[in-house]
């Protein structure tokens, strides 16, 4: 894919905010601090397009990328920040449950790329998002976020641990750091959008 204009067209803090366009959304979900807006922004090419936070889980508002004025790719409020008051959980499940339903982005949604630390593993939210995704008619798959921390020994152990977890769903290890994995995502995203 080559990335000619990428763009952040919409903010949304309310799902009233969401794009009604009909363009295809390729969403990234994940955990608090995961790594998804580093993703997006290695995806496009961009240092900081999307904002990379220092404090994580801060701001609640699913962010809308514009590649190409064809398509969006979609950073999710992460989930599991210990911290969020209960008014910010009220918020982050209004948005994000608000984004998964047929008023809100699923028509328009092509694919999740569902991203897992994986060093930590995936954890017991990790497990309930990807149950929620293995029921839903949905295409996802799975990136192994910061492949970069782990040495060779605890890479192999980690994605077996993940393949063992979900069986038949791409898993493509990828680091922000390092560029690892990006060719890969681009080559799943192409195939989303060509299949649809
Ligand atoms: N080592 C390493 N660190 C990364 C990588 N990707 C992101 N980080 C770091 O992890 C932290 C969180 O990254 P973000 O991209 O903001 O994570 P996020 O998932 O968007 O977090 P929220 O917006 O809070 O949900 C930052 O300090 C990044 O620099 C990676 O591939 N490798
Ligand atoms: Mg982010």
């Amino acid at each position: 894919m080559t990335v000619k204009k990428a763009i952040l067209k919409i903010t949304a803090g309310l799902t009233s905010q969401f794009p009604r366009d009909g363009k295809s959304q390729i969403a990234f979900a994940g955990r608090s601090n995961v790594g998804k807006s580093s993703l997006i922004n290695a995806l496009i090419g961009r240092k900081s397009l999307a904002r990379v936070s220092s404090e994580p889980g801060k701001t609640i508002t699913v962010n809308f990328y514009e590649v190409n004025e064809v398509f969006y790719l979609v950073d999710m409020p992460g989930y599991g920040y210990a911290k969020r008051s209960p008014e910010q959980k009220r918020k982050w499940s209004a948005l994000t449950d608000g984004y998964y339903t047929k008023d809100g982005s699923y028509g328009t949604l092509k694919a999740v790329g569902q991203l897992i630390d994986l060093k930590v593993g995936a954890t017991e939210n990790d497990l309930n998002m990807m149950e929620w995704l293995s029921e839903s008619d949905l295409d996802w798959f799975i990136i192994a976020a910061k492949a970069d921390k782990l040495n060779k020994t605890e890479r192999t152990k980690a994605l077996d641990r993940l393949r063992e977890l979900v069986d038949g769903v791409d898993i493509i290890p990828f680091s922000a750091l390092n560029g690892e994995g990006k060719d890969e995502v681009w080559g799943r995203i192409n195939k989303v959008l060509l299949d649809n």
